[in-house]
């Protein structure tokens, strides 16, 4: 009964999150959000929840997730915010939990051939104050901006490796095993009543 709760609560999860795309280990979610700032949408997708899960603002890792994100921001507000920063030290771009993906500026270089998507002549930290990652509306590239700009939409990532039960398992299976457990239980109450 617990397994089927819990297939239960993946599904009705899912419903309730239209804008949610699996890619591997990792469910993407655009929140519209008006007039956010990138601190903002960092406090709004840390306190969001998928299948239990928390969420952060988004790290994307490859084009695999790149092109996730560029389906979902389809019909977007405005460009939206990712969780990538160079707030702490100028040029060294970092996802929310601390890995660096960029060093530099528009002639800088990934870092430990990380996955980045940033549009011709980017991050040029324009006036010496972009320091938050944007994914632009409607093309997908990133671009730097002031971490004090308003947007209108974020991106979140949830680490969907965290589940107890993977999240890709087919419903079938699950299916399968609780017959399976019925019919093992059928059998050992004969035996019993035998
Ligand atoms: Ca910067
Ligand atoms: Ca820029």
């Amino acid at each position: 009964m617990k397994k089927l709760f819990i297939v239960c609560l993946l599904l009705a999860s899912q419903w309730a999150h239209a804008q949610v795309v699996v890619v591997g280990k990792a469910a993407f979610e655009r929140v519209d959000s008006a007039n956010v700032t990138f601190a903002d949408a960092q406090a709004e997708a840390a306190s969001r929840t998928y299948m239990g899960l928390g969420g952060e603002l988004a790290s994307v890792l490859s084009a695999a997730e790149q092109a996730a994100l560029e389906g979902l921001l389809a019909g977007a507000p405005s460009s939206c915010w990712l969780g990538g920063s160079d707030a702490a030290v100028e040029g060294e771009w970092r996802w929310q939990d601390g890995t660096q993906f960029w060093q530099g500026n528009q002639t800088g270089s990934a870092v430990g051939g990380m996955y980045n998507n940033w549009n011709a002549g980017e991050p040029n930290d324009a006036g010496g104050n972009e320091d938050g990652l944007a994914i632009t509306f409607p093309s997908g590239v990133w671009n730097d901006g002031p971490v004090t700009a308003t947007l209108n939409c974020y991106f979140v990532r949830y680490n969907l490796a965290l589940l107890p039960v993977p999240a890709t398992q087919p419903l079938g299976l699950w299916l399968m095993m609780l017959a399976m457990a019925a019919l093992g239980g059928y059998y050992l109450s004969r035996k019993a009543a035998i």
